[in-house]
């Protein structure tokens, strides 16, 4: 039984929602956790100078995966438990255009090789060797990502290999990112090198369109962080948007997200959902499921991190 009774009937959500209808500012970026901030700055050059939510994301994605110091994302990330750091990441535009790559080796900025996918290729979504061949073949370096402090961490973490993913990482791990540009046009990136110490061949929400990242212009956006196994039974960030097209605010959106996932468990001890979202009026939001989780916010007006409400 649900720790909430059930689902929240539709009326009730439109009570909470039309409370106090959120006013929004365009154009914005909003991404996950505290390593948002810089990487918001990199979409903030793009956005301020009316570039568009596209370009935006992908150069506000790409600062934590060259990131070395940022261990789960991109360059630097904790590997798998047989030790390949295998990335995961996707992009969508504001025509529903989407690519995404998973269990990608060698490669530094995933979410450029989805970008690609999305442009130069036939499909939405390429894996493992064949995504590796396809960034080659588009110019992408094949780089060793492994870094002598995550080589380290997995010869410590083989001594017990007891799996048991963390909540909360340092205050950072996926970083999905959701934007509105000057023109009102959203686009959204998520990139992530996944859980540490997965089993190899492992693909969480993160590449995943609908669970990790969804966009619909006509709408919004949102972007989820956390164990994505819990995020993909609920398909969770076109989930928030469609609770926003029937009348949720951003952070009521993804709040009922949140309980969606809380109701399919009997216990969420040990298990953090997080998630991001924006609005076609450039209103934003986030919620969690335990404390901890926290998403930064670029506009004309605010550049700043913020603690995310959370359920328990
Ligand atoms: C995954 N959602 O691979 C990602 C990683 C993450 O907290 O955000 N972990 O499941």
């Amino acid at each position: 039984m649900s720790a909430l009774g059930g689902f929240l009937p539709f009326n009730k959500w439109s009570q909470e929602s039309n409370a106090q209808p959120p006013k929004g500012n365009k154009p914005v970026v909003v991404s996950t956790w505290n390593f948002g901030k810089e990487a918001n700055k990199a979409a903030w050059n793009i956005l301020s100078g009316n570039g568009s939510a596209l370009d935006a994301v992908e150069a506000g994605a790409r600062v934590p995966e060259g990131n070395p110091d940022i261990r789960t994302v991109g360059y630097g990330g904790r590997p798998d438990r047989d030790g390949f750091v295998t990335l995961d990441a996707c992009i969508m535009d504001q025509n529903d255009q989407c690519g995404s790559v998973a269990a990608l080796q060698h490669i530094k900025h995933p979410i450029s090789v989805a970008r690609k996918v999305k442009e130069e290729s036939p499909h939405v979504m390429l894996v493992a060797d064949g995504a590796l061949d396809f960034a080659v073949s588009q110019g992408f370096e094949k780089e060793d990502l492994l870094t002598e402090e995550s080589r380290k961490d997995w010869e410590a973490w083989k001594e017990d290999a007891d799996y048991s993913p963390e909540i909360n990482i340092e205050n950072h791990d996926t970083i999905g990112m959701v934007a509105i540009d000057s023109k009102g046009n959203l686009s959204g990136a998520c990139t992530t090198s996944g859980m540490a110490w997965k089993m190899h061949g492992r693909v969480g929400d993160s590449p995943l369109i609908g669970s990790g990242l969804f966009v619909d212009n006509d709408v919004g956006a949102a972007a989820a962080t956390g164990l994505g196994e819990e995020i993909i039974r609920v398909n969770g960030s076109h989930l928030v948007v469609e609770n926003m097209r029937r009348g949720d605010s951003p952070e009521m959106a993804c709040k009922h997200a949140v309980e969606r996932i809380v109701s399919k468990n009997d216990s969420v001890d040990g298990i953090q959902v997080g998630f991001i979202a924006v609005n076609k009026e450039g209103a934003y939001g986030g919620y969690s499921i335990q404390e901890g989780f926290s998403f930064a916010v670029r506009n004309s007006k605010e550049d700043k991190l913020v603690d995310a409400p959370h359920l328990n």
